[in-house]
């Protein structure tokens, strides 16, 4: 469990920020944008005015990539995440053993596949599996019941031309692609490997067996005509190189770094969006306290491409990208809608979605750029405790900020047996950033499902 541990990151980020920008109220950290577990290998899909952000999750103190399922998180506006929980794991693929590595999901036929590489119980050998689901929150189920496709390679990346043809690519060491049919779950004709030039894909040295930078991981797209073929290079460690090709087969040029070797995970995995006009470079480092190669987690940055479609230099930050819009307290929020937490864990709730819990005294949330507008009058929480209860103080600016209200939480007999706790609100106007901070005594306090405001007319603003 991650619990107890961000003072000392979250005081570094005050800190570095507040060098480099004196002038300023201290803000603070974004990135990582998952606190609460260890994710890697991030692969972000918008849809319907979310980014959905599918990533693996390290196991806490792990010395290798020991993954048993995937994880979810959606954002409306890149700094607050809504955690879904694990809608796949390695249980979904009856024929998988281990090794729930780095995958991604797409859109098509109203519905949505997940490829992932797996060790095939079989063969021993890494194979592609596809999860299918109605929604992008799953659940997923296993489309085959059996692999799509394996060679032994990892890092499966998908995309759909604008002519409808859609290609899976994946490999390590090489790099393979196959035209998928329509269905997405079957192909035409065979995985054909993609020539690893180091006009392609740049040069390695000292390293005979790969003699280009090409080493896992491709995140594939195209943008204005132009195909990108994001991917880790060098190893180790590794940094984020890209080729690009006026066709989804190739040729190939190689076109630089994107980020080069930093962040303390000898990996690194990309996946790039463009969202509500932006576009958004998604990344894993070793940054969360206990945190490293084994222990990674996953950032993001928002960046421009130049005029002529190359990719800037990006650079790693704990600010992460700007908030995209602000977040309405007037309507239900789920508790673990978050931007920012300390000592906070998150599980599936009794109605089937997720709650914030295993909260003890001083654990915080920090959910950014609410928007009150002229000032809310009330707060309102879902709550449950099997223990004595406490507060729930709502405060503004920062852990310890302004005191807005405080909810006193009972005991109601277990932690899913649910009621609602309302509290008188001041000082809550304009867009500021919130934080819930939850005090009492001794041992775990009360966990937390939803909660919103109302405002001085009284009612919800939609
Ligand atoms: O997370 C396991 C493996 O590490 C991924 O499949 C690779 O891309 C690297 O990030």
């Amino acid at each position: 469990m991650l619990r107890k541990t961000f003072t000392g990151l979250l005081c570094l980020a005050v800190s570095m920020l507040a060098a480099v920008a004196p002038a300023a109220a201290p803000a603070l950290a974004d990135n990582p944008i998952v606190q609460t577990v260890h994710t890697a290998d991030p692969a972000p899909l918008v849809h319907n005015g979310r980014v959905y952000l599918y990533t693996g999750h390290d196991e806490d103190g792990s010395t290798w990539f020991t993954m048993k399922e995937w994880r979810l998180y959606s954002s409306a506006d890149m700094v607050n995440w809504t955690d879904h929980g694990s809608p796949m794991s390695l249980a979904t693929f009856s024929w998988a053993s281990k090794d729930a590595w780095a995958g991604q999901v797409i859109q098509r036929n109203g519905k949505f596949y997940w490829y992932v590489p797996v060790v095939n119980r079989a063969t021993g050998r890494m194979a592609i599996g596809v999860g299918v689901a109605n929604s992008p929150t799953g659940p997923f189920s296993d489309a085959l019941g059996r692999p799509l496709v394996e060679n032994g390679e990892i890092d499966p990346s998908v995309f759909i031309d604008d002519d409808g043809q859609a290609y899976l690519y994946w490999g390590n060491p090489n790099l393979w692609y196959v035209r998928l049919n329509s269905d997405m779950i079957s192909y035409s004709g065979s995985a054909t490997q993609i020539p690893l030039t180091t006009a392609g894909f740049g040069t390695r040295t000292g390293d005979a067996a790969r003699p280009t930078l090409y080493e896992e991981g491709p995140w594939v797209y195209k943008r204005n005509g132009l195909y990108y073929n994001v991917f880790a290079a060098k190893c180790c460690s590794e940094f984020i190189g890209y080729s690009t090709a006026p066709g989804p087969t190739g040729p190939w040029t190689y076109r630089g770094t994107v980020m080069p070797t930093q962040g303390g995970s000898f990996t690194n995995h990309a996946g790039i969006v463009d969202f509500k006009g932006g576009s958004y470079f998604f990344y894993h480092n070793g940054a969360l306290p206990g945190g490293g190669g084994f222990t990674r987690s996953v950032a993001v940055e928002k960046f421009s491409y130049n005029a002529d479609g190359s990719i800037p230099q990006i650079t790693m930050t704990t600010g992460g990208a700007p908030q995209n819009g602000t977040l309405n307290p007037y309507t239900r929020q789920e508790a673990e809608t978050i931007a920012w937490s300390s000592g906070v864990e998150t599980e599936r709730a009794s109605d089937g979605g997720m709650n914030v819990g295993f909260l003890e005294n001083g654990d915080y949330l920090k959910v950014k750029g609410a928007a009150f507008g002229s000032g809310a009058t009330t707060f309102s929480a879902r709550v449950a405790s099997a223990a004595a209860g406490g507060r729930l103080e709502v405060r503004l600016g920062g852990p310890t900020g302004t005191l807005a209200g405080t909810c006193t939480v009972p005991g109601t007999g277990g932690w899913q047996n649910w009621t609602t706790v309302t509290c008188p609100v001041s000082g809550a106007t304009g867009n500021q950033d919130l934080y819930l901070r939850f005090t009492g005594g001794s041992g775990y306090l009360f966990n937390v499902d939803w909660w919103q405001f109302t405002g001085t007319t009284g009612m919800s603003i939609r």
